[in-house]
């Protein structure tokens, strides 16, 4: 699949169903406040992945920077220099003890929101 011009069939909506699993049979991860975390998401518009975790973070009402890898040269640098490729969303998570973890694939970024800041 072309994501880029077909509906891109391996992006879930963002309903909790496939996404939350069940109270009952997992448990949920300790709820971090997210203002303490700085979180900053590599993207580009026409980025269908990159939609469907937009509009996770705007369903969750997080803060998280936007950072257009197309618009602004320096987030597209970063972001190689950090992964050694220029695939997006990518995450990048900066703790309050100043560790940086940088999050591939949408599916999972989704899934960490939910989980860590819902
Ligand atoms: N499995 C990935 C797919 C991400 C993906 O294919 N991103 C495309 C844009 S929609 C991309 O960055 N392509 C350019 C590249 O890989 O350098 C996800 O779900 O996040």
């Amino acid at each position: 699949m072309n994501p880029h011009t077909d509906r891109p069939q391996a992006v879930p909506s963002t309903g909790s169903a496939d996404t939350a699993g069940s109270a009952t049979t997992r448990a949920k991860a300790p709820v971090q406040d997210a203002v303490q975390d700085k979180l900053a998401l590599y993207h580009f518009d026409a980025c269908p992945y990159c939609a469907f975790v937009r509009r996770a973070i705007e369903a969750q009402g997080l803060k998280v920077e936007l950072r257009n890898i197309h618009e602004d040269r320096t987030h597209w640098e970063d972001l190689v220099s950090a992964r050694s490729r220029t695939t997006v969303p990518v995450l990048r998570i900066e703790r309050p003890d100043g560790s940086v973890e940088w999050m591939p694939e949408s599916r999972d970024i989704v899934k960490y929101l939910q989980e860590t800041y819902a």
